[in-house]
C-alpha cells in the first residue's frame, strides 16, 4: 500500500514542518489569498487542525495584490531556542528589491511579528537553519542573475542583513528547476534537500550532503529519493519535501502531490496537497517508506453561520483581508460590502474533497451577490442572486456564458448549491472529466438544477497556476447579508454514461 490520502487535502502546497516536543506544526503557500500562510498543528502527523494564519495584518504584507498565483510562495517554519520562525517570499516584493521576509512568534496560532526583509537575498523558497555557533543561515533559490542557483548566507535575524556574501551550494542532480531548498544539520553533516523537475508530473525531491557549508556537496546515490514521475500512481507531481525527526527519533517527510482524474493528461482540481511518508536513514541517506503512515479518513465538513465576531481562519480574501470588506451582523450573519475599498469583496474557502456539496444563503436587498467555485479570476462557475432572480454562469477564460435563470418569489431566501460530482464512466472504463460541477437553486424545498458541467475548466492543467479550487460568496454590487455556508463531502459513487 502507498499513501494516496493527503494529510492536508485542498490547496496546501510546499509543506514545511517542525516539531516541539510531541507537537508538529506545518505551513503552506497561500499565493494571492489573505490571510496568508495557514498554520496547522498535529500530535500524530496524520490528523491536523488549522489553528490560524501567520499573515493577518496589513503591516505584514508590504505589497500584496490579488494577481493569480502571485503573492506568498513556499515558506519554511522552524523552532529555535523557544521561538517559532517563518521565512517566506512575497513575490510581489521582488521587483521592489525587498527580498524574503522573516517573522517570528512564541505562539504559532498567532499573532506573528511584523516582517524583517532580507534585501540581500532576492529569489524564492527561502529556508532558515542555525549552525553550531547559533548563527542563522538563509538558503534560497536565487532569481538574481549575478548570483544564480541555490544560494546560502548567514544573516542577522533582527535586521535581515547578510553577514557574509552568499555562496552557491549544490545545484541539484541535473533536473530542471532546482528550488525549494531545506538545509539540515544532522549528526556531523549538512544535508541539502531540493525540489527538482518542476512542480508538474516530473516533480521530485533530491538530496546531497557535505561536512561544511563550503562543500563539496556529495549527491545521494539514489536521487531522486522521492518522486512518482512515470509511475501509474494516483498521486502525482510528488516533490518539494521537508524532513522531520519525530519525538521517538524516527523520521518522516511532508511533501506535495496532486490527485489527477479524467482522461489523459489528467486534471487535478484541488491544487497541490500535502502528503506524508516515512523516512529511514540507510548508509547516511534518507530512504522513503510510503507505507508507514495510514492517513485516516477525515470529516472536513463545516457549517458556518458567521455568529462570532471573528471569522474562522479558513475564510480568505483575494489580495485583501476579509475584515476590510465584511462586518459581522449582531445576532449572526456577515455583511459583505462591494463598495468597501478596492478589489473583490469575496470570502472563499478551499475545496478539500473530491466529491462534495456546498450551499450558501444570502439576502440581496441592497446589492447583488454570487456563490461561486473558482480557480482564478477568469475561471469560475457561479450562481448570481440579485434579490429576484438567480442566474447560473460559467466563466472559462475570456468566455462568460449564462446557462439558466430562475425567478425567486418575494420574501424567500434561496439556497444556492454547488456540487462536485463524479464524472460518468464510459463503457471502456474511462471518465473524460475529472468531475462535474452541478449548479442548482433550492426554493421552498423545490430544486432547480441548471446542469452539471465539465470540471476540467476549473483544473490546474487547463488554467495553469499554483493554487486550487476555492468556493465562496462575493458581493458584486452594494451589500449582501450572508447567513450561512455549508460544506460536506458526498459519498463517492461513479455514474455510468
Ligand atoms: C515554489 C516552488 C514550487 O516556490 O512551487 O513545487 C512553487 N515547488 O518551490 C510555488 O509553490
Amino acid at each position: 500500500m502507498t499513501a494516496s490520502e493527503p494529510i492536508l487535502a485542498g490547496f496546501y502546497p510546499d509543506p514545511s514542518i517542525c516539531r516541539v516536543g510531541d507537537t508538529y506544526y506545518l505551513v503552506s503557500s497561500s499565493f494571492e489569498y489573505l490571510p496568508g500562510i495557514p498554520i496547522h498543528v498535529s500530535t500524530d502527523l496524520v490528523t491536523w487542525t488549522l489553528v490560524g494564519n501567520a499573515l493577518t495584518r496589513e503591516s505584514q504584507i508590504a505589497e500584496h495584490r490579488g494577481y493569480p498565483s502571485a503573492g506568498i510562495f513556499a515558506p519554511t517554519i522552524r523552532h529555535h531556542n523557544g521561538t517559532f520562525w517563518i521565512i517566506g517570499t512575497n513575490v510581489n516584493d521582488i521587483p521592489l528589491g525587498r527580498g524574503h521576509f522573516l517573522i517570528h512568534t512564541s505562539d504559532p496560532a498567532g499573532p506573528w511579528s511584523d516582517p524583517v526583509h532580507i534585501a540581500g537575498a532576492i529569489g524564492i523558497d527561502p529556508d532558515i537553519v542555525w549552525d553550531d555557533d547559533d548563527i542563522a543561515h538563509v538558503t534560497w533559490c536565487s532569481l538574481n542573475p549575478e548570483q544564480p542557483g541555490i544560494q546560502s548566507a548567514p544573516i542577522d535575524t533582527t535586521t535581515g542583513a547578510l553577514l557574509a556574501p552568499p555562496r552557491q551550494l549544490w545545484q541539484g542532480s541535473g533536473l530542471a528547476f532546482p528550488e525549494g531548498p531545506h538545509l539540515y544539520r544532522i549528526a556531523d553533516w549538512w544535508y541539502l534537500l531540493l525540489a527538482e523537475g518542476g512542480t508538474e508530473r516530473g516533480h521530485a525531491a533530491t538530496i546531497a550532503r557535505a561536512r561544511t557549508l563550503d562543500g563539496p556537496f556529495e549527491a545521494a546515490p539514489h536521487n531522486p529519493f522521492l518522486t512518482h514521475r512515470s509511475l501509474a500512481h494516483p498521486v502525482q507531481n510528488t516533490g518539494h519535501a521537508d524532513l522531520i525527526e519525530l519525538a521517538d527519533g524516527t523520521w518522516a517527510a511532508a511533501h506535495l502531490g496532486v490527485r489527477p482524474r479524467g482522461q489523459t493528461p489528467g486534471f487535478h482540481v484541488n491544487g497541490r496537497e500535502s502528503f506524508l511518508v516515512g523516512i529511514d536513514w540507510i548508509d547516511g541517506w534518507p530512504v522513503v517508506d510510503e507505507t508507514r503512515f495510514a492517513v485516516p479518513p477525515v470529516d472536513r465538513s463545516f457549517a458556518d453561520h458567521f455568529a462570532g465576531s471573528d471569522l474562522h481562519p479558513r475564510w480568505l480574501g483575494v489580495g485583501r483581508f476579509p475584515a476590510s470588506f465584511t462586518r459581522p451582523r449582531t445576532g449572526g450573519g456577515l455583511l459583505i460590502d462591494a463598495d468597501a475599498g478596492e478589489g473583490r469583496a469575496l470570502i472563499a474557502a478551499r475545496a478539500t474533497d473530491l466529491v462534495w456539496t456546498a450551499s450558501a444563503q444570502f439576502t440581496a436587498e441592497a446589492g447583488t451577490g454570487r456563490f461561486l467555485l473558482l480557480i482564478d479570476d477568469r475561471n469560475w462557475y457561479g450562481l448570481t442572486y440579485d434579490g429576484s432572480t438567480v442566474e447560473a454562469t460559467l466563466a472559462v477564460g475570456p468566455i462568460e456564458h449564462s446557462v439558466g435563470r430562475h425567478d425567486i418569489p418575494a420574501g424567500v431566501v434561496p439556497t444556492l448549491r454547488i456540487r462536485a460530482i463524479p464524472a460518468p464512466v464510459l463503457p471502456h472504463g474511462v471518465s473524460l472529466e475529472p468531475d462535474l460541477i452541478e449548479l442548482a437553486v433550492i426554493v421552498e424545498g423545490a430544486e432547480r438544477v441548471f446542469g452539471a458541467f465539465d470540471g476540467r475548466y476549473l483544473s490546474t492543467e487547463v488554467t495553469g497556476g499554483f493554487t486550487g479550487r476555492v468556493f465562496g460568496v462575493q458581493a458584486l454590487t452594494g451589500q449582501i447579508e450572508l447567513r450561512e455556508i455549508h460544506y460536506a463531502p458526498t459519498a463517492e459513487s461513479a455514474s455510468t454514461a
